[in-house]
């Protein structure tokens, strides 16, 4: 029995090799719209149709319309904070949908420092998101599925990551575009390697 309840206080302690939910999309808890905030047709909501819900009852709606009259790319996104990501031995992980994946041009996730500058970046110019539900892994300093690691906007590579942002991007002016995303966590890639004892 001793045995049993060291590996309980192990699993307990949130040591490495245990997934860490960061968002579940249930609530609006933590998130704030960014970059397309003054835009009147801009939405961050908690979406409870069950075709884009990959755990609990909700996940996070964030769309808007492509204003006309411009040659500008549209955004939206969201943000929220989290403790120091610890990105070493995991993956950042979540489900992502799109009801409007052919104006959805563009996808970014961003992992960001106190001061909102980027530490890892992920994104697609390649309408990424598709209407069916994706589970994205991604990796510091690698591509990940169909997201490229975006090394030129790489601000601050040493800090630590306290807020994540999920971006969406349109060039179909006049049209709705729009992402879900769901069961935003960090998941073990691997174990973590032991340094051979002579
Ligand atoms: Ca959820």
């Amino acid at each position: 029995m001793v045995v049993a309840v060291g590996i309980l206080a192990f699993a307990a302690s949130g040591a490495e090799g245990q997934e860490i939910v960061l968002h579940n999309g249930d609530t609006l808890d933590g998130l704030k719209m960014t970059w397309d905030g003054q835009n009147p047709k801009a939405r961050l909501e908690t979406n409870t149709d069950k075709q884009f819900i990959s755990e609990g009852s909700g996940s996070i709606f964030a769309g808007s319309v492509a204003p006309e009259g411009t040659d500008h790319t549209s955004y939206v996104a969201f943000r929220f904070p989290v403790d120091p990501l610890d990105m070493k031995n995991h993956a950042l992980a979540f489900e992502v949908w799109s009801s409007e994946p052919e104006n959805t041009l563009a996808f970014h996730v961003r992992g960001l420092n106190a001061q909102g500058k980027i530490v890892a970046g992920w994104g697609s110019w390649f309408r990424p998101l598709v209407f069916n539900a994706q589970t994205m892994m991604l990796v510091p300093g690698t591509a990940s599925g169909k997201l490229r690691w975006e090394e030129p906007n790489i601000e601050a590579p040493e800090s630590d990551i306290v807020f994540l942002e999920f971006i969406v991007g349109s060039r179909s002016w006049g049209q709705a575009y729009n992402m879900y995303v769901d069961n935003i966590r960090l998941e073990p890639t691997k174990a973590p390697t032991k340094t051979p004892s002579e």
